[in-house]
């Protein structure tokens, strides 16, 4: 079974195939297909631009496609990143964005830097079948960066049960808490149904 998964983030990807390896289910990516359109992510929430992925990709290459979007949000920014995570800082440059993050919660204390990442993933054939599922994970924004895997945000997001920032964890490690594995593991009670339909 082949997916063609429509993300260019080599932390999804990395993360994707991480989960799905064991149901036998191989993950192309964006990466591994040429001709790929532009994708005008503007929705105003996650569900939104994942569906945009979904379709766009669906459409070029009249195929099941399934898509996510994701994203941090900080209470003390009122939700800001959001979905503005991958930007937040000009161009999609994950140290700027990090960094811009730290700035702005320079005067936050500890207890008040509470953040909860999202991600919204959306399975969807050529012919409109659609099948959805979300996830979340909240922890705290560090001062400063911890740990070398992951991606994104991954060094500033502490998850307080395993003292660890996310950037601390193994792939597998990360999929069993995190947003995108709690929104995978929801996918796949949906996924069977939909793809042998
Ligand atoms: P695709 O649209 O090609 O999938 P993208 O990186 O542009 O890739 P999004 O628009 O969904 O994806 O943006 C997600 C943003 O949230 C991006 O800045 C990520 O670094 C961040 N993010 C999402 N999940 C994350 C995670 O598990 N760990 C750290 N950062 C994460
Ligand atoms: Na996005």
């Amino acid at each position: 079974t082949k997916l063609i998964f429509a993300s260019k983030n080599k932390g999804k990807i990395h993360e994707f195939r991480e989960f799905l390896s064991p149901f036998g289910v191989e993950v192309i990516s964006l990466n591994d297909l040429d001709d790929v359109p532009e994708i005008d992510e503007n929705g105003l929430t996650f569900s939104d631009n994942a569906t945009i992925k979904a379709k766009t990709i669906a459409a070029a290459y009249q195929l099941p496609v399934v898509a996510e979007d994701s994203g941090l949000s900080v209470d003390a920014l009122n939700g800001a990143p959001g979905v503005h995570s991958a930007r937040y800082a000009g161009d999609h440059d994950d140290l700027a964005n990090n960094n811009k993050l730290l700035t702005e919660l320079a005067n936050v204390e500890k207890e008040n830097r509470t953040a909860t990442f999202h991600t919204v993933i959306v399975g969807l054939k050529p012919t409109g079948e659609k099948i959805e599922a979300d996830g979340a994970v909240t922890g705290s924004i560090l001062f400063k960066g911890q740990g070398t895997d992951g991606f994104g945000y991954d060094p500033l997001f502490y998850y307080e049960s395993l003292h660890k920032s996310f950037a601390e964890l193994t792939a597998t490690e990360k999929n069993s808490i995190s947003h995108r594995g709690n929104a995978l593991r929801k996918f796949m009670t949906l996924f069977k149904d939909w793809w042998e339909d």
